[in-house]
Order: structure tokens, then C-alpha cells, then sequence
């Protein structure tokens, strides 16, 4: 029987494709993070002139999928208006080229790249227009690349929307501020309602396709057996986890999250046709995609700015696991979190599960001089997580669709540090981007042709 299990790799637009300057594209918020930083969003790993050269790289490791993102500003420079052909003819370009090499895209709509005109003229998410120009955008995708692209991803981690709610806006909105929740919330709202809308307008315009949400894992377990801790750890997994899940799997605001804008006395901006929109079964995402990198642990009491409190994630101050190692980067490695999370997800919500992110980023990466990069640490690292894969598919019974590693090709981080590699090909960002197989490479297309099984 045919291996219909996805392998492969995972990037997104602003950090691997590069050519920001190119073929009609408008500028997104990372060309001004640019600007300020001098971070080269604008050339990346220049996946637009090398992705012949990259797909044949993946197709030689044996890859059956590959995870990209469209730079909504390269179909429509100015995120809404007439669509850029330029834009359209290049994403055609490489998903046939994926396709002619049996490779399956699969495509997130939204990693982050808000065009820089929406944010200018309706602040990002936090106005309808950018909704409005979101839906037309995934409408062009849906009808350009019908017959290339069979499983599409709506929104990358929008589940730290609510923590981080200016990340896609460029204007960053103090805790002080009055309108701050109100704020806060109508852009996540309007977040959600663009993967409503995406997954609606996927599931009346090309059937055959499947469509998911991505959402950033963030499995915590109890500092200790204290039922106070175990409780903690339960609100934090409610919190970040499980309170956008249901929404999204159901159309309804859960109680925890009405309490939490009463409170705050917010009310959301919603009419008849957005409640239309949510309540409609043609909304309802075919799987659940999520990045999995970590595990964290919670303790009862004041986590945040607890002076105690070993915070190794900005958004959730939490306790460091003893019983864990951590990477360099100070992210516990921890694939039995991966089994346990995968498990937990099939348990609530009944639908496929796909490993869109993971891996190892660190500074180790080596390029030697017969042009080698030798990380056994990173073949260490997935071989466990590929393992707890094998394990969650064949022990425990849930459908898994896929393993796709983060930075399978090397690419910028997201906070655009460049020297935190990922790959299995390393990229040389000073001399033209030129790509170098990593020993993990090799090891890679072992475990693919023997479909997970050798790991050696
Ligand atoms: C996820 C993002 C990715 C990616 C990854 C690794 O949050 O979806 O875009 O960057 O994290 O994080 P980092 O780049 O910080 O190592």
C-alpha cells in the first residue's frame, strides 16, 4: 500500500523566500522591521532564485510534502486590489515544480507577513478592511492554485494572537493603555474570523482540498504533584491551548473566554453575517496542524515577574523541568510532551493532527572544509521526536498526517537571527546563499525511504 504519511520540511515567506524587491511585490512589515534593524528579510535564503536547486534537494531526501508560506504582499502589493500575475505566475512556478517531484505543498495563507498598506490604512487585524482584503486574498489562492495545492493551513500560531496583540500591526499598544482589551480582543477576533472565513471559502471553492488550523503548542505540566500546581498547569494549557481550539472547532466563545472579556468589558465587533460565518458547518477546519518545539512547567501562585521564575518563553513565565534537558537556546527537549500533546489534541477534538514545526535550532552548525556540517546533535533531537511520532501513530491510534521539521532548508529565525540553524541543508548567507548537505541530511532520506522505521 502506498505510504500516504507526509515527510518533509516546513518554512514560511518572510523568513526563506526572499526576493522582497522582486517580480511586483509590495512591502511587507518586515521590509520596515528592515528598515530599523537591518535584518535582510528582503533576501532571506533566497528561496525565489534557488527553489529548483531546493526542491530537487528535498526531492534527493525523499521529501512527500513542504510547507511554505504565500507572501500575501507578492499577490497583492498593497494586500488588496487588482492581484500581481508576476506574484501568481512565481508560486504556480514552484508548486508545479514541487508537484513534477511528487512533493505535496502545504500552504499557510498567514505566517505573519502582513502587507505594510493594511497596516497603514486599517492597523492590521485590528480593522475589518484588512478581514475584508484577507478573504479576497485566500479566494485568489483558492481559484490560481486549485489542482497544485491540496492542504492549505489558515493562520501560523494564531493562539499567541490574544498574548501578543500587536505582532502583526507594526504600532505596538501599551497594557496601559485604556483600549488596550478592547484592542486586544477585536484583533484577535478579527484573526479568527480570517480563518473562518479562509476555511469556509476553501471548503465551497475546491472540495477536494483540506484545509487546518496552525496553532502553537504549549504544553504545560504541574511543577509538582500539589493539585495547586496541577491546577496551574491546567489553566495555562486552557488558557493558551484549548480556549482557541474550541472556538475554532466550534464557532462558539467558551465560558472562560466570555468571562474574560465581561470582565474586561470588552464587546466584540461582530454582526449577523460574522455570526452567520462562525455558526456555519462549511467553517468547521479538517485537521489540526500545530509547531511543537517545548514543554513547560507552571506552579501555583504569581507566575508572571516571579522573581523565582526561570522564564525560558517571553509569554508564559514559567518553571524550568527537572527532569529535562534544554537546548542551547534554553528550550527543554522533551518528545515524550510531543506523543502526550498529539494525544491530548485527537482526545478533545476528534480531528487529524499534522507536525507542521519542530526541530533543533542552535549556533553549533559547522560548515567544514570538504563542505560538510556535521550535527549529530540535531539527528539526536529528531530521531527522539520521530520516535514519539511512531509511537503516538502506532500505539496510541491517532491519525497523524505528517512530520514537517521547521527550517528544513536554513533560514532566518523569526526574530531574524540568522545564525540559529535548523536545517538539513545549511545555506552560507554570506556567499550568495549557496546550500551544503548536512550529515542529517543523509540521515533524513534514511528514515523517509524505510517510512520512519530506520532511525539509526
Ligand atoms: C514558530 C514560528 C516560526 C519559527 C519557529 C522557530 O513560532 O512559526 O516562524 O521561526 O517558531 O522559532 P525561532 O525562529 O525563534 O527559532
Amino acid at each position: 500500500m502506498k505510504e500516504t504519511f507526509l515527510w518533509g520540511g516546513s518554512t514560511s515567506a518572510f523568513q526563506f523566500e526572499g526576493g522582497g524587491h522582486e517580480g511586483g511585490k509590495g512591502p511587507s512589515i518586515y521590509d520596515r522591521r528592515e528598515e530599523k534593524t537591518g535584518v535582510t528579510y528582503s533576501v532571506a535564503s533566497d528561496f525565489y532564485h534557488h527553489y529548483k536547486e531546493d526542491i530537487a534537494l528535498m526531492a534527493e531526501m525523499g521529501f512527500t510534502a513542504f510547507r511554505m508560506s504565500i507572501a500575501w504582499s507578492r499577490l497583492f502589493p498593497t494586500g488588496e486590489g487588482a492581484v500581481n500575475p508576476e506574484g501568481v505566475a512565481f508560486y504556480r512556478d514552484v508548486f508545479t515544480e514541487l508537484k513534477a517531484h511528487g512533493i505535496e505543498p502545504v500552504v499557510t495563507l498567514f505566517h505573519w507577513d502582513m502587507p505594510l498598506a493594511l497596516v497603514e490604512k486599517y492597523d492590521g487585524f485590528g480593522g475589518k478592511g484588512t478581514l475584508r482584503a484577507f478573504e479576497q486574498y485566500c479566494r485568489t489562492c483558492f481559484a490560481e492554485f486549485d489542482g497544485l495545492v491540496k492542504y492549505w493551513l489558515t493562520m501560523n500560531e494564531n493562539n499567541l494572537g490574544l498574548l501578543m496583540p500587536s505582532m502583526y500591526s507594526n504600532r505596538k499598544r501599551s497594557k496601559d493603555d485604556p483600549d488596550y482589551a478592547q484592542y486586544q480582543w477585536n484583533s484577535y477576533h478579527n484573526t479568527v474570523m480570517a480563518h473562518f472565513l479562509a476555511v469556509k471559502a476553501c471548503h465551497e471553492m475546491i472540495p477536494d482540498a483540506k484545509i487546518g488550523c496552525m496553532m502553537a503548542s504549549a504544553l504545560a505540566y504541574p511543577l509538582s504533584p500539589d493539585p495547586r500546581d496541577v491546577r496551574a498547569a491546567q489553566a495555562h494549557n486552557q488558557q493558551v491551548n484549548w480556549d482557541e481550539l474550541d472556538l475554532l472547532a466550534t464557532g462558539h466563545y467558551n465560558r472562560r473566554m466570555e468571562k474574560a472579556m465581561r470582565e474586561a468589558g470588552v464587546t466584540l465587533e461582530t454582526g449577523a453575517a460574522e455570526q452567520a460565518v462562525m455558526a456555519d458547518p462549511a467553517s468547521r477546519m479538517d485537521f489540526i496542524s500545530f509547531s511543537y518545539y517545548y514543554s513547560v512547567c507552571m506552579r501555583d501562585g504569581e507566575n508572571k515577574n516571579n522573581a523565582d521564575a526561570q522564564t525560558i518563553q517571553m509569554m508564559y513565565a514559567a518553571y524550568e523541568n527537572p527532569c529535562l534537558q534544554k537546548s542551547s537556546f534554553g528550550w527543554t527537549i522533551d518528545p515524550m510532551g510531543l506523543r502526550i500533546f498529539m494525544n491530548e489534541l485527537y482526545d478533545r477534538y476528534r480531528l487529524p493532527v499534522m507536525v507542521v514545526e519542530n526541530g533543533l535550532g542552535v549556533k553549533d552548525d559547522v560548515l567544514t572544509g570538504d563542505g560538510r556540517v556535521h550535527d549529530n546533535y540535531r539527528i539526536a533531537y529528531l530521531r527522539e521526536h520521530i520516535r514519539a511520532v511512531n509511537a503516538t501513530r502506532a500505539e496510541d491510534g491517532v491519525p497523524v498526517l505528517g512530520y514537517l521539521p521547521w527550517g528544513c532548508i536554513d533560514l532566518y529565525s523569526a526574530g531574524g537571527d540568522r545564525t540559529k540553524r535548523y536545517g538539513f541543508v545549511y545555506v552560507d548567507f554570506d556567499h550568495g546563499c549557496k546550500r551544503y548537505r548536512k550529515d542529517s541530511f543523509y540521515w533524513y532520506k534514511k528514515v523517509i525511504a524505510s517510512g520512519g522505521r530506520d532511525l539509526d
